[in-house]
């Protein structure tokens, strides 16, 4: 069966409002990049005849302005699952203007199949290379593109010739069986191949192929500064210290890290320092750094849901893809961040924090309890299931007018039963067997930014006792002080006393 050539917008033509529609890639790698902009064309057109136009989005993980960008822009898209990251998106959730609703990474393709949010209507799916019998090569994002292949009704490819190398071997496509037949994961290292390289899509579902040429679009990442640098540093000599006395394998544990600044220094941290051997990864995202720890012989193997390289990273990968083609391997979100394997291998999970409070619960997604940033992602799956959970994240934000260690978050997503471990440019607390009061008092001597310590230690001071002294009154005065006075500094528990 040959596929027929068709343009972005025959494409878009395909797909009707109110429509289920599913992307393939993780992170903005491996989305359709044609597809979504001309379907927020035709939705464009259609409201301005006054015709209704959204489409239910449901992907991987974040996408990029080539798909969030330009479908809200266009007010194209009613309900959305999971993680974004695309400013205009994160407003749209935050007005209301989007249905966003926020699962865990691992949890949505099978949430999918179990027919949680209907059928779908139509998957769009970037490859790199397909035959007549529907057999492709996915590209740098490998996301739930198998369950989506699997369940649609009608299926698009965007055939992408960006690539000028060939990303075969690279992926290992795999859909679990679902309950009550669901077996056992079997991957018992990060470098574990379960399922195909290949992914097989039934051909009478093809309704056709777009020729793309588009790249990633990823910016480099912010150059390390001071703050970042000394979080880094602060993981690696922990870790270290945590080897020398027994507690990691002297080969180490595999290393998952999330996405953003902080993450991306945190792993430079663990290459500068000497005590930290050769490492694996069994992550969901590699970012620019993945590679040159690849070169230097730090990272021998990585385990990821994509490659989310800068434009710039992804030209010297391809430039050097055979060097690469036995140290990297790309799963479905669903198996990258399964809670089973996490447990298995032991991960060490390192996931950056928007606030940490006084007692070691993790606010991951919501400013002010309030203002979605991003996302849970995948910190969730890794947190509750790694050998060691680590949140980072500096003291201090906005020039110090905002302490990321506050007596109570003002949203909860991991919770003191999960946290392990946080770390600030400050230092390292290290929770682990500790009552609440004993991590209250660690925290502030070790994590918090000098502006606020005595500020920390007066809340301790004016709390209630119990397992977890709190004053609910004053617990986000915090909080309070910066709404109304733009610093955290300004905060008076006089009133609360
Ligand atoms: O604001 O953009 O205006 O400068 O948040 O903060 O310090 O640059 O850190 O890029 O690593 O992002 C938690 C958002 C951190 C991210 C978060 C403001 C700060 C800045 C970004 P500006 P930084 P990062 C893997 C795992 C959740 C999901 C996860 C995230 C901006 O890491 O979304 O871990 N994590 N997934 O100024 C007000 C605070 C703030 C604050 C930071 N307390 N109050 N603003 N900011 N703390 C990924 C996947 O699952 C795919």
């Amino acid at each position: 069966m040959s596929f027929p050539f068709i343009s972005a917008e025959e494409a878009a033509s395909h797909i009707h409002n109110g429509d289920n529609v599913g992307t393939s890639g993780f992170t903005a790698s491996g989305t359709p990049k044609l597809v979504t902009v001309a379907l927020a064309e035709k939705a464009r057109q259609l409201h301005e005849k006054g015709e209704p136009f959204k489409v239910n989005l449901y992907t991987g993980a974040s996408t990029n302005d080539y798909v969030d960008g330009a479908l809200t822009r266009a007010d194209a898209i009613g309900q959305r699952m999971p993680y974004q990251g695309t400013p205009c998106t994160r407003e749209a959730a935050n007005d209301g203007r989007i249905n966003y609703y926020d699962p865990h990474l691992s949890h949505v393709s099978q949430d999918m199949r179990y027919g949680f949010v209907g059928d779908l209507d139509v998957a769009i799916i970037e490859v790199t290379e397909m035959n007549p019998e529907g057999e492709v090569i996915l590209g740098a994002g490998l996301g739930m593109s198998p369950t989506l292949v699997q369940m649609a009704k009608k299926v698009i490819i965007e055939y992408s010739s960006y690539y000028r190398t060939s990303f075969r071997g690279f992926h290992d496509n795999y859909v679990p069986l679902d309950p009550p037949r669901r077996r056992e994961i079997p991957i018992y290292k990060p470098s574990d191949r379960i399922g195909d390289t290949i992914l097989r899509i039934d051909p009478a579902k093809i309704i056709g192929v777009v020729p793309s040429n588009e790249s990633e679009s990823i910016r480099s990442f912010t150059s390390l500064n001071d703050t970042t640098r000394a979080i880094g540093a602060n993981v690696a000599e922990f870790l270290a210290a945590e080897m020398r006395a027994g507690k990691i394998p002297p080969e180490f544990l595999p290393i998952q890290s999330g996405v953003g600044n902080v993450a991306n220094a945190a792993l430079y941290g663990l290459a500068e320092n000497p005590q930290i051997p050769a490492f694996q990864m069994f992550t969901e995202v590699v970012q620019d750094a993945v590679m040159d720890l690849m070169q230097q012989g730090k990272c021998t193997f990585a385990s990821t849901c994509a490659l989310a390289f800068s434009d710039q990273a992804m030209l010297r990968f391809m430039d050097d893809i055979d060097f690469y083609r036995d140290k990297l391997l790309m799963r479905p979100g669903e198996i990258s961040n399964h809670p089973e394997v996490v447990r298995r291998l032991g991960l060490i999970a390192m996931n950056t924090a928007l606030e940490c409070d006084i007692y070691g619960f993790v606010n991951s997604t919501h400013v002010d309890g309030t203002y979605m940033m991003n996302g849970i992602g995948g910190s969730g799956d890794f947190c509750r299931n790694a050998a060691l959970s680590i949140f980072l994240c500096p003291s201090v934000q906005k020039g110090g007018r905002i302490s990321a260690i506050v007596p109570m978050v003002s949203h909860v997503d991991h919770t003191d039963h999960d946290v392990k471990i946080i770390v600030t440019e400050q230092g390292v607390a290290d929770m682990r067997g500790m009552a609440p009061r004993q991590r209250a008092e660690m925290i502030i001597e070790n994590c918090v930014h000098p502006d606020y310590k005595e500020i920390m230690r007066d809340y301790l001071k004016i709390s209630s006792s119990g397992h977890i002294g709190h004053n609910l009154k004053a617990a986000f005065a915090l909080h309070m002080a910066y709404m109304e006075h733009g610093d955290m500094r300004m905060v008076d528990f006089g009133k609360f006393v």
